[in-house]
């Protein structure tokens, strides 16, 4: 395959909130969306927007290096591009050497031109059996009313798993958690995430508190990963990874026996091959894989989307409601919010008509 063209867009996207995270919190969301051209004029594209407090590239770097990749790829034979461990696209990817979320989007610009050569989505490029479905996740953050009026919401809207941000005081979680559930009811799947925000006794007593809550999986509670186990057979609350995998390699993922669950950020552990890397030895474990995002643009949340629905049939529930904090998008239909369920065929053709007019971030 040939990149004939490419081209580049910056974005700045207003959050309809600010995000309480990187040194002064997040009011807008800012990325780089990579076109990549063949000589029919198909097209695959990816969204490159690194997390300010969660990666360690900042946009301008992500920027230079994006560019001067796709320039380097531009009119070279590439090889067969198949996301596959071992194949000619995964020793392509590593001679490039690029930051996580630089690889994500380009790892997402060529797989997605390549679908398009082969007249088939992502999800089928990456599991012909894909079930063409993405189930997600309700994401619930904010004070404690917040909390449940977005959880009374939710359980409305037909979600079928959400998760609670916690942290703080032990005692107002705990409270916290409670009502949440309370408002959920029985059927629905509650996770829970701290962001490595407590000790251990802390998060031993949080974990006590909310026994009687039914915790599918608790996400990072301890700012020492390390007793995160001993926690978990402490407690019987079920744990699951998330910032600990930056610094994992997915062939080590058996020395943490014993998780219930991992949580994949393509853009910020380093895009879909490593993606699928993490999730093939997590099923070889009995692990289950949840793809989540963080806080891309239409672009980035649509190649996430096909990725979930291509791991584990779609059935897991994936943490794309990070889109429903944006306030505007480079989509011009834009994605569904308030939905428990996306199916693949609609989403992809939402993704296929942009508008950066307006939305052009000059530096
Ligand atoms: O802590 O899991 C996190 C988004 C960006 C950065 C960090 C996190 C998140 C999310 C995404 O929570 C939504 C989800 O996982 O459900
Ligand atoms: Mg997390």
């Amino acid at each position: 395959m040939r990149i004939a063209r490419y081209s580049t867009h910056s974005y700045m996207l207003p959050l309809k909130k600010p995000l309480p995270i990187g040194e002064e919190g997040l009011d807008a969301r800012r990325g780089l969306i990579v076109e990549y051209f063949d000589e029919a004029n198909r097209v695959g594209r990816g969204d490159i927007a690194p997390l300010p407090g969660f990666s360690s590239e900042d946009i301008s770097l992500a920027c230079e290096q994006a560019s001067l990749t796709s320039y380097h790829l531009m009119k070279r034979e590439l090889p067969d591009l198949t996301p596959d461990p071992g194949s000619a696209f995964s020793g392509l990817l590593k001679e490039l050497d690029l930051q996580p979320s630089v690889r994500f989007g380009i790892e997402s610009a060529l797989l997605g031109l390549t679908a398009a050569q082969r007249g088939v989505s992502l999800t089928r490029l990456i599991n012909p059996e894909s079930w063409g479905k993405a189930s997600i996740c309700g994401l619930i953050t904010g004070d404690h009313d917040e909390a449940v009026a977005r959880a009374e919401r939710l359980r409305s809207e037909g979600f079928r798993a959400v998760k609670l941000k916690v942290g703080g005081k032990v005692d107002k979680a705990i409270e916290k958690a409670k009502a949440v559930r309370a408002t959920l009811g029985d059927d629905v799947a509650l996770r829970l995430d701290a962001n490595a925000a407590w000790h251990y006794r802390d998060a031993l007593a949080f974990c006590k508190g909310v026994l009687d809550c039914g915790i599918e999986y608790f996400e990072e509670p301890l700012s020492e990963p390390a007793g995160l186990l001993e926690l978990s057979h402490a407690t019987g609350v079920p744990m699951a990874l998330d910032e600990t995998l930056l610094n994992l390699y997915p062939d080590v993922l058996a020395s943490w026996k014993g998780i219930k669950a991992i949580v994949l950020k393509p853009t910020i552990i380093g895009g879909i091959a490593r993606t699928l890397h993490f999730a093939r030895e997590a099923e070889e474990l009995g692990v289950t894989s949840v793809i989540s995002a963080s806080y891309e643009s239409g672009i980035g949340l649509s190649c996430l989307a096909n990725l979930a629905a291509a791991i584990g049939n779609g059935e897991i529930p994936a943490g794309l409601d990070t889109y429903d904090r944006l306030a505007a998008d480079v989509l011009v239909e834009t994605l569904p919010t308030g939905q428990p369920e996306w199916d693949i065929a609609e989403i992809n053709r939402r993704a296929a008509v942009v508008n950066y007019s307006g939305r052009r971030l000059e530096t």
